[in-house]
């Protein structure tokens, strides 16, 4: 038996290294800084993940706690652990080290959530996937597109000589929640990336990762071989590409001999790629594939692309994948987003999770809000993120769901929402996404609502008094958000939509802004067909045609969703205006016309956001002034835009119909012109401040 057993309580030096409990919410749902491993005394030599281990389980105070290393235990997988009792003793098992680790982290998050640990207490926990991976879109120069809580983490002008504090932080606080695989870099990538300075600054930050069991993959510029290679061109098909993508990865795996891969963004928003030369997405991926392969790296290549002209955008990823099913090598996994546009408040799920065999699908979900309120709103992803993972797709009969379809890669990505704001995400409502996308990626199957409540108790408390009314306000904001910026199934109706994607502007959307409709994927330039508006607003009515005798995107599903989708009477109402377009005076399922019923989303939307300042105020008395604060300031914004937004909608809409507004409906406070002047700086490395937006809506009153 090769097994290692270690008993923890022996000789830990406490207490100095765990300051008091900080209230600027740096410490995350951890509540505390790191403790020193140093403070680890032991006979014999451990590695740095076993001495983490002790030093974070010396705060575990009901129990003393054995760690048990076995080998033999291959039913734990590569990361999960198994937890008995012993007597008193609290015994954790584990394959591998960075199990214990997890278990570790499994025992402190039910000691802050009051969980009495009894004599029959028993856990065992294998995650479901085996990459669960963040993504920053994080630029070399400090900036984080699409980040809302300051510049990047990463101080790319200090390392390697400079090693902040903060990445031990940051390690910790996914290996709390089980993330274990990272992607550096935007996939807007800099070819400079890969230059060996800055591969030794990504060597500095792997090291530090490593014993928290993260591992470290990239973003790549597809051109690189070109940019910084000084070849003539990139083109995947030539020996002398090839052989400059073999050398680049051995001087990476010299320097980081666990890196798990590239990333690439190709032939999309104006990023270069394999089409550039008339080659496949398939040829472009396998070059790369191939040079990792000797090391056992992956390559992840993104589904959001652009390249083909001849469809609406929603349909282009299946379209230019599907051809290329069983053409990739082994070692690449294909990422889409969770829907086929761009992570709007509602979207079906991606058709790809329903069409395509012999490509290894991981799913991308977007933890930045960069379409839901930014840093400004309350949005808990949590119930958005289990709608997409719960959809069947019927792929293979009914209970083909999303998230077991991803298991085929194992691989479950977010877009990071993490800046070097001391809160880290600015908004602490937006730790809870961060939070909730860690522990779904574990087990998708947990509920959302558990994973809320969960976080509530570790970040403030778990006092039912607080934790049951905010709970209810966490799982009523996506809900909340779609209803009062677009219901039904509305999308992309941003006042920038080619920036900051900050605020209503529904009227940018017609006729004559070619442009705006085609980003939007409201403009169908199919060849086979004319080209027409697939999204319009008009006197007569509303909506994108996405049916059989539209555009036929339903097709893109399998039965029965295509054909429930089909069907108005029978298509989720959060979908209608996704996929039909409506008369106004059409009367609906629902009993009402379509007009009563649209204007009642988005009366409904904003009744809601303005009770958010309320519930906070009346659990006042459990947070700490500094965190009630910014969020009351925050609420308070989030019900004033939730106006801004339905008044914004419901003036736009009538412009064009001409309809009376539906009895119930609160008369708009604004007016149309004012609000269309509204403007904040075309932007896509910040939020606007909440100062900025009270001061553009007060100017809007006046
Ligand atoms: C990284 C959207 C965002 C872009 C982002 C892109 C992508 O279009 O607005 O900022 O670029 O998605 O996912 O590649």
């Amino acid at each position: 038996m090769s097994n290692t057993k270690r008993n923890v309580a022996l000789s830990l030096l406490l207490g100095a290294a765990i300051a008091a409990t900080a209230d600027d919410g740096s410490s995350l749902w951890l509540r505390k800084p790191a403790p020193d491993p140093s403070i680890v005394q032991t006979e014999s030599q451990i590695s740095d993940t076993l001495r983490i281990t002790f030093a974070e389980l010396a705060s575990f105070k009901s129990n003393s706690v054995e760690v048990m290393e076995n080998k033999h235990r291959t039913d734990l997988g590569d990361d999960g652990f198994e937890i008995l009792m012993d007597g008193d003793k609290v015994k954790i098992i584990a394959q591998r080290e960075i199990g214990l680790l997890y278990g570790a982290y499994y025992l402190l998050r039910h000691q802050a959530c009051g969980t009495q640990i009894t004599d029959n207490f028993a856990a065992k926990e294998v995650p479901y996937y085996k990459y669960r991976m963040l993504n920053h879109w994080d630029n070399l120069d400090g900036t984080v597109e699409r980040g809302y809580a300051g510049n990047s983490i990463w101080k790319w002008d200090e390392l390697p000589e400079t090693v902040s504090p903060r990445y031990v932080e940051y390690a910790r606080a996914n290996a709390s929640i089980g993330i274990n695989a990272t992607v550096l870099n935007n996939v807007n990538a800099s070819p400079k990336m890969l230059e060996t300075a800055n591969l030794k600054k990504v060597k500095a930050i792997a090291d530090v990762l490593r014993p928290y069991g993260i591992r470290v993959f990239l973003s790549v510029n597809f051109a690189s071989p070109m940019v910084i290679g000084g070849l003539k061109d990139a083109d995947p098909q030539k020996p002398e590409v090839l052989a400059w993508w073999r050398a680049k990865a051995k001087e990476i795996y010299d320097l980081v001999p666990d890196f798990g891969g590239f990333l690439v963004k190709a032939n999309s928003e104006g990023q270069p790629g394999p089409c550039d030369y008339g080659r496949t997405h398939a040829d472009g991926a396998n070059v790369l594939a191939d040079a990792l392969k000797p090391y056992g790296g992956v390559v992840i290549w993104r589904a959001f692309v652009y390249g083909r002209k001849s469809e609406e955008r929603v349909q282009q990823a299946l379209l230019e994948f599907q051809p290329l099913q069983g053409k990739f090598r082994d070692n690449v996994i294909v990422q889409a987003k969770n829907g086929p546009l761009d992570f709007q408040p509602c979207e079906p799920f991606h058709p790809m999770f329903g069409k395509i065999t012999g490509i290894p699908l991981a799913i991308e979900l977007q933890i930045t809000q960069e379409y839901l309120g930014q840093s400004n709103h309350l949005a808990y992803l949590g119930t958005l993120w289990k709608e997409v993972l719960d959809s069947d797709t019927y792929q293979n009969g009914p209970g083909s769901t999303v998230a077991k379809k991803i298991r085929e890669s194992g691989m479950i990505a977010g877009v990071a929402n993490i800046g070097d704001d001391v809160n880290w995400c600015r908004h602490p409502f937006a730790q809870a996404n961060w939070y909730a996308f860690g522990r779904l990626a574990w087990n998708p199957n947990l509920k959302a609502e558990d994973i809320a409540r969960e976080w509530l108790a570790q970040t403030f408390t778990s006092n039912p008094a607080f934790v049951d009314p905010v709970c209810d306000m966490m799982m009523s904001s996506v809900p909340a958000i779609r209803q009062y910026m677009m219901p039904l199934g509305l999308a992309h109706i941003f006042a920038s939509t080619l920036g900051n994607h900050y605020g209503p502007g529904p009227w940018l959307y017609q006729t004559g802004n070619d442009s705006f409709l085609q980003y939007a994927s409201l403009l169908s330039t199919n060849d086979n067909v004319p080209t027409r508006k697939v999204f319009d607003a008009t006197a007569t009515e509303l909506g994108a045609d996405r049916t059989k005798k539209g555009t036929g995107t339903v097709m893109q599903y399998n039965a029965p969703l295509c054909d429930e989708y089909d069907d108005i009477n029978t298509c989720p109402e959060r979908y209608w205006l996704w996929f039909h377009r409506l008369q106004w005076d059409q009367k609906m399922p629902t009993g009402d016309t379509f007009w009563e019923h649209l204007c009642g989303q988005f009366e409904s939307g904003a009744k809601t956001a303005a009770t958010y300042p309320g519930i906070w105020e009346s659990v006042k008395m459990y947070v700490d002034p500094e965190r009630y604060d910014l969020v009351l300031g925050r609420l308070k914004l989030q019900a004033r835009e939730a106006v801004w937004w339905k008044d914004a909608c419901i003036l736009f809409y009538q412009s064009v119909n001409n309809l009376p507004l539906p009895k119930g409906i609160t008369p708009p406070i604004y007016d149309l012109n004012k609000l269309k002047r509204i403007q904040f700086p075309s932007n896509v490395h910040f939020c606007p401040s909440p100062a900025d937006v009270n001061k553009a809506l007060d100017g809007a009153l006046k």
